[in-house]
């Protein structure tokens, strides 16, 4: 990817990055067995719903489920124990609550602001569940993660990461994952005065979960060490039990040609980076959301030379990434093609939410041939994002 994509979009790009946070695949994307039902958060960018989705074929959707309320255009959906939360970003700032049993009645909608009415804009980004008492949302236009009872949404304070932003004074704080008692939280870092771009070191900053207190991951050197990262601007992070890493998806500059995109890897045994281990010159361009279901079955979206996204398998144990994923395009026309995220349901189906002006819906792949098994699937407005529960 060639800088010139960043003039040629302009403000379209930066909406793009911001969007591009969400992603299904988070360490509670692939439930136990059972009967799982897909949650969808669609949106056409000007008003936004939810749609659910079987997992036997003939998959069916039930589309805008929320009704003329809907949900606000930019949202992003996660899944805890048998509830789904929408977080409502831009402009809304607010989590909604959803029953799977009664998905059209939301049991709570509470802010992710700070308390008082003039409280600045927050922009939730991801949350962590500690319990179904205890939760953490992280937010992009605030140093503080807020700390909450993720079904009420009453508050118990903020952990402050202004020590470790960037010039702009803002860390950019977006994608989270707790592992072993510990909360890791990647910090973008951009430079949001120059268009957001890449330009600072990224972070991965350690959280103890029973003390809300940030870890110093170097006690040799005088201060507090957040884990500093080789690649820069982390859209995407996911957590593997089995080879007990963090995999970040380091977007990077959108130049391949330098050393800031690809596949990261961060132990958290040791809180230490292992850098890149697949580049995004090996995944054939800038790297945006996982889906990652093991060391030998993982996908990433990646944006080709139009600035489209297709979508690669990669294998993290051999560091080699595959033919990407045929029966997703042809796009309508150069640079339409979005795949803001990839999720797996409990049966480790692959699916895929194509937002292709033309013809938009969740595609559906079976890894083990990568084969197209169904779509593209109708959820009523674009599809942006799919969790799974067992209701
Ligand atoms: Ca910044």
């Amino acid at each position: 990817m060639r800088g010139r994509h960043l003039n040629i979009l302009g403000g379209v790009f930066i909406v793009f990055v911001l969007l591009a946070w969400g992603c299904a695949n988070n360490n509670n994307d692939h439930p136990a067995a059972g009967p799982a039902v897909g949650f969808v958060v669609t949106t056409d960018f000007s008003v936004g719903n939810l749609s659910t989705l079987t997992t036997t074929t003939p998959r069916t959707a039930v589309t805008n489920v929320l009704g003329s309320t809907g949900v606000n255009s930019d949202s992003v959906i996660r899944a805890f124990g048998n509830r789904v939360f929408i977080l409502q970003r831009t402009g809304a700032n607010s989590i909604l609550v959803i029953d799977p049993n009664n998905p059209s009645t939301p049991l709570a909608n509470y802010t992710a602001n700070d308390p008082g009415a003039n409280a600045p804009q927050s922009n939730p980004q991801d949350m962590a569940f500690v319990s179904s008492s205890k939760a953490y949302i992280s937010r992009y236009e605030l140093n503080t993660i807020l700390i909450v009872n993720p079904l009420t949404g009453e508050q118990f304070g903020t952990v402050d990461l202004s020590q470790f932003s960037d010039a702009d004074g803002i860390v950019e704080m977006g994608r989270m994952v707790i592992v072993n008692g510990k909360l890791y939280v990647a910090l973008q870092r951009v430079d949001r005065n120059n268009g957001f771009t890449a330009s600072n070191d990224s972070y991965v900053v350690v959280i103890d979960v029973t003390t809300n207190q940030v870890v110093d991951v170097d006690p040799n050197t005088p201060g507090v060490q957040p884990i500093v990262l080789k690649g820069r601007n982390p859209t995407d992070l996911v957590y593997l039990p089995s080879s007990d890493r963090i995999y970040l998806a380091d977007t990077g500059t959108y130049i391949t040609s330098d050393a800031f995109g690809g596949v990261e890897a961060v132990n958290p045994s040791t809180n230490a980076t292992e850098g890149i281990i697949i580049s995004d010159d090996t995944l054939g361009g800038a790297v945006g959301a996982f889906g990652i279901l093991n060391e030998t079955v993982a996908f990433a979206t990646v944006f080709d030379e139009n600035f489209d996204n297709i979508v690669v398998p990669f294998n993290i144990s051999m560091q080699q990434v595959g033919a990407a994923l045929t029966g997703i395009g042809p796009c309508s026309s150069p640079g339409t093609c979005y795949i803001p995220s990839l999720a797996f349901d409990n049966n480790g189906i692959l699916y895929v939410p194509n937002r292709d002006v033309l013809n938009p819906g969740i595609l559906v792949f079976n890894p083990s041939t990568n084969g197209k098994v169904e779509g593209p699937i109708d959820t009523g407005l674009p599809p942006f994002e799919i969790v799974f529960v067992n209701p």
